[in-house]
């Protein structure tokens, strides 16, 4: 361990947060006498004379960007590349964005409403300039003046690189209750990470396997973030906590690290709100060890600075995965920390009584990734501003609201107790305190029932002790919710059965997510855009921020003339999408086939394996047909992208074998017009962009009961693709929206789930027997038609033995649901008016609908418009 002990600390009280003197989000006015508010410095026509509106036309742009050029990177037009077009157009925008945000959190400083928070681990936001530009209404202003300069907005747009600060759906989920957020005006801030390096770049290697590189995201600087060096927060880890009376105790000692605050701009859709997403990074408390350095020990000085830095410096690289990695848990503590204690201090400048903390603050704890927020506010409460136990629980479970993402036992988040002791002395005491009361309260309703008491209590017995992070995310929240139908019936049903009984069923509820279609649609889909605002008589604005007026559509899905435009957009999406593998890659793609697209982490509950062996089976039959019969088959390109944890063997295995299966089949003359399949490496939110659009089919083929919802699911039929999946997450209300003849769903249902599995386990049956179609593709790849098949022999065993994901079981019924697809492709009218069906009954799905629950149902926050 290298901590940097301050030795005037040991033994004394932690100090109190700081005072707040000012904040940096704006100053509270003050009043005169006769309640005039006073202009807090100088000459207020100055200030206002001099203050800069956002730019209303051409040259009020390319003035700003040509200024940027000349002064934030001291270029000219003689040196300017379109990477540094791309800063200077971005800064140009942030000052327009800047003008929003500064007015949004005056308004907020002067209104004191109350807020709400976004605790996430991860913010998978993709780029900024595009959805900036947009959100403000000047895309058309910028594209003409960076033309002006000599420039494309569109190759402009392409340098940026994605700030890809999560793994997958929960961190992108993150990014769109954002958008949503300050475009419904609301007062809600986020609060996560700046990771140094983001999610792992995937290289694929000569072999087909999936190799890792950092993402070395903040090279060129990052525009989108203002340093703010003078909002920071001390974070204590490790040292003792000795207990006083009254349930109050002094933690001193151990490191005390830095959390820097960076704030990113998060603008709504045409409105001034701006909200904002506040990301720590971790510092060194001092720069390096002078005694050490004094000493002659140059590495030890700067030992400590090292080990506070790495707190921040990557994220990890697991999604739907739990790693008891201590930099991790660290990382959970650093972020929840200066969170709370920023939140605190905010709080405390609304000049309002402690115990009314509920009624200005709600916590959204996304996952369990943030459930220490839960002792951290008990602490402070507690120990720092001496309200006492009882009172400093009911103003805690009267603020957090915990959404659970998933069921899979593997994603549960456990600590192991010895760990955490080291780490969080003082939490682990407060843990263990709240867990006596709270197992003594369920005695008492349950007199007797030990196994009860040892399923909920929130430490798991055995060598070591687990903390369990659900438990304690549950009984310090005010509610729980799940994120689709399905799967929040599960997390009653099953992991929070015992909480349910206990608490009663009213704190448990539903959210379904819900996507943004500003960057789901208008952003990445502009022809569609445009077609659908021509098409239903509103305005862009009022659709986009009333999606269900999509349903209008319905009246023209008979329409010949509308289908030829929806048709058209389709093709010209695939072009484009054919396009980019072709400059990316260097591969041609039909683009007259069918695109069938499965993109989203590597898992094997995701079973990118069943649409893997789905396409091997359709060469294989493809490779038996004669040339006559091929022509009758509907050509179709598969399409694959996903990263798989880097840790995760059979993850990775699988995109090595639908490499390697790519490579034969592209290259086979007999049928390479009839099917192609491409695995795209470094999936991220702009490729999902390209991809989404070009779609005529997606797949979500999850065993039922293990995806908690989805939301590229969701994306696809915004943009007209339909839908292959099973009865599960968010699927199965698509399908309630958009009519199950919409759809193509296939496979066991998840009530069965529980029964096959026990099957498997204990009375198997061979592969061969139970689904001889399927055995015999994996015998052509044991039998090396795809390359040397002992290096798939693991992947396949876990089909062969086992079968935990029920490939067996569901292979059949895949097999059979595609061939509805094909037939249903065939006729080309037909499929076109299902694609408007499912665009035009998507209305369900936005983000703004799932944060306005939120808000509404459990935050009880309000829209606070800035006049
Ligand atoms: C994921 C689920 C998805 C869901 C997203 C967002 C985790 C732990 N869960 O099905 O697997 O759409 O969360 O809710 O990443």
């Amino acid at each position: 361990m290298t901590s940097t002990i301050d030795p005037k600390l040991i033994g004394k009280p932690a100090p109190r947060p700081r005072r707040h003197v000012r904040t940096l989000t704006g100053y509270f006015p003050e009043k005169d006498a006769s309640g005039k508010e006073i202009w807090p410095r100088g000459d207020e026509n100055v200030w206002k004379d001099g203050t800069r509106a956002i730019d209303k036309d051409v040259p009020d742009v390319t003035k700003s960007i040509i200024n940027h050029v000349n002064t934030s990177l001291a270029r000219q037009a003689y040196n300017i590349d379109d990477m540094g077009a791309y800063q200077a157009v971005a800064l140009a925008a942030r000052d327009d964005l800047l003008i929003n945000w500064n007015e949004t959190q005056l308004n907020y400083t002067r209104k004191a409403p109350k807020r709400a928070y976004y605790l996430s681990l991860e913010f998978l936001m993709g780029r900024t300039l595009d959805n900036a530009l947009l959100n403000l209404g000047l895309k058309d202003n910028f594209t003409q003046g960076v033309d002006k300069l000599g420039f494309n907005i569109e190759d402009i747009i392409d340098k940026e690189r994605d700030a890809a600060l999560g793994n997958g759906g929960l961190g992108r989920l993150a990014a769109c209750y954002l958008d949503s957020s300050a475009s419904q005006e609301l007062p809600v801030w986020g609060y996560g990470l700046r990771y140094k390096y983001g999610i792992f770049q995937q290289l694929i290697a000569p072999d087909g396997s999936q190799l890792e590189a950092p993402d070395p995201w903040l090279e060129h600087s990052n525009p989108w973030e203002l340093p703010r060096v003078d909002v920071t927060i001390d974070v204590r880890f490790y040292g003792h906590a000795e207990r006083l009376d009254n349930g109050k105790a002094i933690w001193s000692g151990g490191q005390e690290v830095l959390a820097v605050a960076y704030d990113v701009m998060i603008p709504g859709y045409h409105t001034k709100t701006t909200n904002n997403l506040r990301l720590w990074e971790s510092k060194p408390k001092r720069g390096f060890d002078l005694n050490s350095f004094n000493a002659g020990d140059y590495e030890k000085a700067v030992q400590s600075s090292n080990s506070a830095e790495t707190i921040t410096s990557v994220l990890y690289p697991n999604d739907n995965t739990m790693v008891g990695k201590e930099l991790r848990l660290k990382q959970q503590y650093f972020w929840t920390a200066a969170s709370l204690n920023d939140i605190m201090r905010r709080f405390k400048n609304y000049g309002k009584p402690i115990t009314e903390f509920p009624e200005y603050v709600a916590i959204q704890l996304n996952d369990t990734h943030p459930t220490l927020a839960i002792p951290e506010l008990m602490r402070l409460l507690v120990d720092e501003e001496d309200v006492p136990w009882d009172k400093a629980w009911s103003i805690v479970t009267s603020t957090f609201f915990f959404t659970n993402h998933t069921v899979l036992p593997e994603a549960l988040e456990k600590w192991p107790v010895p760990l955490m002791q080291h780490l969080l002395p003082r939490h682990m005491q407060i843990i263990f305190d709240l867990n006596l009361t709270f197992l003594q309260a369920v005695e008492k309703k349950f007199p007797g029932d030990r196994d009860r008491l040892a399923r909920m209590s929130l430490i798991q017995e055995g060598y070591p002790q687990y903390v369990r992070m659900a438990n304690l995310a549950c009984i310090g929240s005010r509610r729980v919710n799940g994120v689709a139908e399905l799967h929040s019936e599960l997390v009653k049903t099953t992991i929070m059965k015992d909480f349910v009984e206990f608490f009663g069923v009213s704190k448990f509820s539903n959210v379904t997510n819900g996507i943004t279609p500003r960057r789901w649609l208008d952003q990445c889909n502009p022809a569609l855009s445009t077609l659908i605002t021509e098409t239903l008589g509103c305005t862009k604005n009022e659709w986009l921020k009333d999606l269900y007026k999509l349903e209008g559509l319905l009246k023209h899905v008979d329409d010949p003339k509308f289908q030829k435009k929806w048709a058209a957009i389709k093709q010209s999406n695939k072009e484009r999408l054919a396009h980019h593998v072709e400059v990316t890659l260097g591969i041609k793609i039909n683009t007259k086939a069918m695109f069938d697209v499965q993109i989203k982490r590597l898992h094997e509950y995701k079973r990118q394996t069943l649409n893997l062996l789905g396409v091997v089976h359709r060469y294989l039959a493809l490779k038996k047909m004669t040339p006559e019969q091929r022509k009758k088959i509907n050509p179709r390109v598969v399409f694959f992208a996903g990263k798989a944890a880097p840790g995760y063997y059979i993850a990775k295995l699988t995109i090595r074998l639908i490499v390697n299966v790519a490579r034969v089949i592209n290259a086979d003359p007999d049928t390479k017009d009839y099917l192609s399949m491409f695995f795209l490496p470094d999936y991220s939110v702009t490729l999902a962009e390209i991809l989404i659009p070009a779609s005529d089919l997606s797949q979500h083929i999850s065993t039922a009961g293990t995806e908690a919802s989805g939301t590229s699911n969701m994306k696809f039929c915004l943009n007209g693709g339909l839908l292959l999946g099973t009865v599960d997450g968010a699927n199965i209300e698509i399908a309630e929206e958009v009519g199950d003849s919409n759809v193509f769903f296939f496979g066991h249902l998840t009530p069965a789930v529980e029964e096959l599995r026990y099957q498997h386990t204990y009375h198997p049956v061979p592969v061969e027997e139970k689904c001889p179609a399927l055995a015999a593709v994996l015998d052509e790849i044991s039998a090396g038609r795809f390359g040397d098949g002992s290096v798939y022999e693991p992947l396949l065993n876990t089909i062969r033995q086992g079968d935990y994901y029920l490939l067996t079981e569901d292979f059949d019924s895949y097999i059979q649901a595609l061939s509805m697809v094909d037939a249903a492709y065939q006729d080309r009218t037909e499929w076109i008016k299902k694609s408007i069906r499912t665009t035009a009954k998507m209305g369900k799905f936005s983000s703004d609908r799932a944060i306005l629950t939120y808000a509404e149902e459990f935050w009880n926050i309000e829209a606070c418009k800035v006049p």
